[in-house]
Formats: structure tokens, C-alpha cells, sequence
């Protein structure tokens, strides 16, 4: 396994991926016969969401047993089979981990919820106010983050939704519990895992209530975060296991210190902040135009100020939580294949870890679901409520859940031009996009100039290039807010990358940035046309709509 500096993780999200039994359903025997096509596109690691035992509220992020693998997607055999299988061919699985919550199915809240006080210090269970929840607190899913149970004459918290109870891990015995789940997959041969919400497990010793914002203040990054974490690492071994860690909400100064390697706590993590320029106010659910100033200052801000610490970030665009970048940042029509290019070399060729999620690599594209019976998601039909009750229309709350429902990047994985895209035999859980007749894995790899060859293209440059996997970076003027450009530098070669966020052409003046151009040779290109503009450049570098280059010196 190559070390994660010079490697690219695929995230798999099961239940979409691949079906092999015909029940419309995503399962281990899918992955594993998609094993040959993962290898083809030389990833180093696999992260596979959870597919433990849950009710599935929240697809497999409600854990009820993390040592039992839910009968929907397999066998525990057959996950230790992958597990061996994918070694064989050099791929490394990374397994999620969800430890801020478990289910309210799992068996240490059936016995708390039956009084027994050992598992009531599981989580996190406070008397109300006047019969008030503790606080005022928000859930991520919408509505109070505290739920009732009238046989103890007590409310618990669940920062998701209210089938999530979080746990306690002020509890001694919780992070027993814990270490001893990592040291379950570890001895199962996994290489490494990816951390659910894992900065919100340090919870505040005082409940207050929140009265600027939604409770988040209080237990993101919380006050023995960094401890628990070096403690978790420390006493199952995993130090030298690659590990990521999603961060909600976090801070630069805290992902640091996740992730400096001195400290023992992550290889890498997740932030988001990125992902949030087009929510109007700050808020996913009112749509904005994207703020691309700000994102120019936070992936600049955040590359150049984790190198100085020698943190690490994990670099994406997509997850199973996101609406499809190609359609967000890029244009899922008359530029398709050009934007989701770009917006792929964006990504790839900076400083971390690149994330590829399971049909980015295809320029997969949002839902275009219309009904809202054709939502699957928790969070989206919450929210659709909870839209139409704040008085918009359903046409408005239909073009919202559109444009940000988690359901826009779960749809099935597009294999093939065929029925349900190849991905089952079966009628599919969720629907499968019109666009899987010519955005599939087939015709792909029939295209020489396909966005899948380019994905497969930009991971054998990071495994080939050291300036790309460990040279340092810095964020150029361009003297054009829609056109961001970055360098990389190392041992006197640079690289310099530059992309445009514009549905327009447009020129780029500046004079150091062109000279550096000019003086350069072009190393990478989103469209083919670009590379004839380049050679006829003069003083100006003229970039098509959502076009980007990366010239090197
Ligand atoms: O996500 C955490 C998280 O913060 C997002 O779900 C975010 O709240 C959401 O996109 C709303 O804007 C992780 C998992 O990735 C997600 O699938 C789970 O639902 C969640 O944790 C709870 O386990
Ligand atoms: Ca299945």
C-alpha cells in the first residue's frame, strides 16, 4: 500500500454501488465484484460507508451493532472475504466508523431506556425545564436535539436525528467500548478508517441553552476532543493505519492539531466550509449563487496554513452527503465534460489526499428528482416539512431539496447505458438518472477522452509525482475573482494550476501570473481545445467557460 501522501481514496456508499442479488439494493457481493474496476483506476484505498447491523433511518449511519454486518448487505464472512481480496490486488479498505452516536436499536440504549443506570451513562440523558427539553439545541436534522422518554422522566441528546442517541464519552466504559470495535476490524485486516462527525464526541460538562446560534458552539471541537482521539489511537495502535476524521463545522486551528503528526490523533480530515459559499446566509436550505471570492480565500487559506503546521487535509468535492459538484460548481449540460474535468483537476492537484466518490469519476450528475416521493433521504423529507411549513410552496421546496438533498449524490452508481444502469437487476431503492444512457462506466472507457480517463489520469500523476503528493503550495493573484490559481514547488520545479469557476470566457491579464504561463509547458488541460489556445498565447491567457491548465516550469 503506497503511504496516503502519494494516494487517492474511493468512497463507496454501499446501498448505491452495486447490486448483486437483484433486490434493488447495493451489498458486499457488489463491491467485490467490482473489485477489478476499482484496481483499474488506481486507487490505493477503499472507504465503504457503514453497513453494520441498523434500522437504517439514516442509511447505516444508526449503528445497532458494530460487529454484525446488516443481512441486507451480506455476511460478516463475506466482509472479510473483500477485506482479503482487495489486499490481493493492493487496495486497502478504510471501514466508517460512526462513535458520536449509536442507534436507539442498539443494546446498550435498549437497556437504558429499561433504566438500567450503567447503560443510561452510555449517553447522554438530562431532566428537562418545566417540561422543555435541557436546551434549546438544534439537530442537524431539523427540530430539538433532545427526545422525551416518559418512562424515565427524561430527555436524551441526539444531534441527528432522534433514532441517533449520542453517546457519553466522558464515560470511561464508552471508550472501552470503542477501542474495542477498531480493534475488531484492525485484527479483520482493514488499513484504515474514516471517523463520522468525529469532533462533536467531547460533549460540555453544563447544558445551557444557545441563544446565538444552534447549540453547535458548545460541542463542536469540544474541550477533550484531542484527547479522546490520542487516547483512541494510542490504545489500539492504529497510529500508523490511515485515518480520517469528518469534522463538522470545525476550525483550521483544531484540524491542525488533528492532524500534525506528532500529536498521534488523524492522518487527515474532512472539513466543509468549502461546501457552504452557495448557501445564502449560511443556511444549506436558501439557495445562492456561489461565493467564489471565499472559496478562493478558504481553499487558499486552508492549503497554505496546513502546510506551514504540516497538517493534512483530505481533499473532495463529493460525498454521499453532497449534491454532485458538476452540477453545483460546474454545468451539468452545455460544459459537461469540460467543467467536471476542471473541477477534477482543482481537487487533485493540490496538497492532501484526494477523495473520489463513487460516480465523480464519471462526471455523475444530481438527481433531477421532481416529487417528493421520490426522496429517500431522512434529512431531505425532515426538511421538505419543515420548508412548506415555513410557507414556501412546494414548487420552491421542490427546487431547494433539488438542488441540496443528500439524495443528489446517492442515486446508483451508472455502470452501464442499460436498465437501471446496470447497477441491479431489480427494481433500484432510489431513482437512477436519465443521463445513465451516456454517463455510465461503459461508454466510458470506450471514450479515450472521457472524464473517466481523466480521473485515472490524475491518479497515476500523484502516484508518479512527488511535487504533486508532497510539494508545497501557494494561492495566486489572478486579478479575476472567478479564476483561481495555485502553485506547487519543489526542489526548484513548479507547477502552477489555474481554473476558471466562470460560465463565461474569460481573459486573464495579469502579468506575472501570464509571464509564469508563458514561460511554461502545458502539463494538464480540461479541454483539448485549450491546448492549441495555450501555444498561440501572448499577453493574455484566455480560458474557455469552466476551463482550467496546469502549465509546469
Ligand atoms: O455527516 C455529518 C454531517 O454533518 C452531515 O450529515 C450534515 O449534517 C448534512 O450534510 C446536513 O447538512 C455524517 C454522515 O456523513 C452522514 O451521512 C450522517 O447522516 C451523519 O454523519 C450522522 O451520522
Ligand atoms: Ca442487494
Amino acid at each position: 500500500m503506497r503511504d496516503f501522501k502519494h494516494s487517492t481514496v474511493y468512497q463507496i456508499y454501499i446501498k448505491s454501488f452495486c447490486d448483486s442479488n437483484g433486490d434493488g439494493i447495493g451489498d458486499l457481493g457488489g463491491i467485490r465484484s467490482r473489485l477489478p474496476y476499482l484496481k483499474s483506476l488506481g486507487i490505493d484505498y477503499i472507504w465503504v460507508t457503514p453497513f453494520f447491523r441498523s434500522p437504517m433511518n439514516d442509511n447505516g449511519y444508526d449503528v445497532a451493532d458494530y460487529y454484525e454486518v446488516n443481512p441486507m448487505f451480506g455476511t460478516l464472512e463475506e466482509a472479510m472475504d473483500m477485506i482479503r481480496e482487495a489486499r490481493e490486488m493492493g487496495i486497502g479498505f478504510m471501514f466508517d466508523m460512526v462513535f458520536n452516536h449509536t442507534s436507539t436499536e442498539h443494546a446498550w440504549f435498549q437497556k437504558a431506556l429499561r433504566g438500567d443506570p450503567e447503560y443510561m451513562d452510555y449517553y447522554i440523558f438530562r431532566d428537562g425545564k418545566d417540561g422543555q427539553p435541557p436546551t434549546n439545541w438544534e439537530s442537524k436534522f431539523g427540530g430539538n436535539a433532545w427526545e422525551y422518554v416518559p418512562s424515565l422522566g427524561k430527555w436524551y441528546l441526539h444531534l441527528f436525528d432522534r433514532t441517533q442517541a449520542d453517546l457519553n464519552w466522558d464515560n470511561p466504559k464508552v471508550r472501552e467500548e470503542m477501542k474495542n470495535v477498531i480493534r475488531f476490524w484492525k485484527d479483520a485486516g482493514v488499513c484504515g478508517f474514516r471517523f463520522d462527525v468525529v469532533n462533536l464526541i467531547s460533549k460540555p460538562d453544563i447544558f445551557e441553552d444557545d441563544h446565538e446560534g444552534d447549540g453547535r458552539r458548545f460541542y463542536t471541537d469540544g474541550h477533550h476532543v484531542h484527547e479522546y482521539l490520542q487516547e483512541l489511537v494510542r490504545d489500539t495502535g492504529i497510529a500508523e493505519m490511515v485515518t480520517v476524521g469528518e469534522m463538522s463545522s470545525t476550525s483550521l486551528e483544531n484540524c491542525i492539531r488533528y492532524t500534525m503528526p506528532e500529536r498521534g490523533e488523524l492522518s487527515m480530515c474532512f472539513s466543509f466550509h468549502h461546501l457552504k459559499v452557495d448557501y445564502a446566509g449560511g443556511n444549506k436550505w436558501a439557495l445562492a449563487e456561489p461565493d467564489l471570492k471565499s472559496l478562493r480565500n478558504l481553499f487558499g487559506t486552508w492549503q497554505e496554513e496546513m502546510m506551514k503546521a504540516e497538517g493534512w487535509n483530505a481533499l473532495f468535492w463529493c460525498n454521499h452527503d453532497q449534491p454532485r459538484v458538476v452540477s453545483r460548481l460546474g454545468d451539468d449540460q452545455l460544459y459537461w465534460k469540460r467543467s467536471a474535468k476542471m473541477l477534477a483537476m482543482f481537487i487533485h492537484l493540490m496538497r492532501g489526499t484526494p477523495y473520489i466518490y463513487q460516480g465523480e469519476e464519471l462526471g455523475m450528475t444530481n438527481a433531477g428528482f421532481t416529487d417528493i416521493g421520490q426522496y429517500r433521504d431522512v434529512e431531505s423529507i425532515n426538511y421538505h416539512r419543515i420548508l412548506r411549513e415555513a410557507g414556501l410552496s412546494e414548487e420552491e421546496t421542490l427546487q431547494v431539496l433539488g438542488a441540496r438533498s443528500r439524495d443528489n449524490g446517492r442515486t446508483p452508481m451508472q455502470w452501464t447505458p442499460g436498465e437501471n444502469a446496470g447497477f441491479s437487476a431489480g427494481e433500484p431503492w432510489i431513482g437512477v438518472p436519465e443521463n445513465h444512457t451516456f454517463i455510465n462506466v461503459e461508454s466510458e472507457e470506450k471514450d479515450p477522452d472521457s472524464i473517466l480517463q481523466f480521473y485515472r489520469k490524475l491518479v497515476a500523476l500523484r502516484k508518479e509525482s512527488d511535487l504533486i503528493a508532497l510539494g508545497g503550495i501557494r494561492f495566486l493573484e489572478t486579478g479575476n475573482e472567478r479564476v483561481i490559481a495555485y502553485e506547487r514547488t519543489m526542489d526548484g520545479k513548479i507547477l502552477t494550476v489555474v481554473c476558471s469557476f466562470s460560465k463565461e470566457r474569460e481573459e486573464i491579464s495579469d502579468p506575472v501570473l501570464c509571464e509564469r504561463i508563458r514561460d511554461g509547458k502545458l502539463f494538464l488541460a480540461a479541454d483539448a481545445d485549450t491546448a492549441a489556445q495555450y501555444a498561440e498565447m501572448n499577453e493574455k491567457l484566455v480560458l474557455a467557460a469552466l476551463d482550467g491548465i496546469a502549465v509546469a516550469r
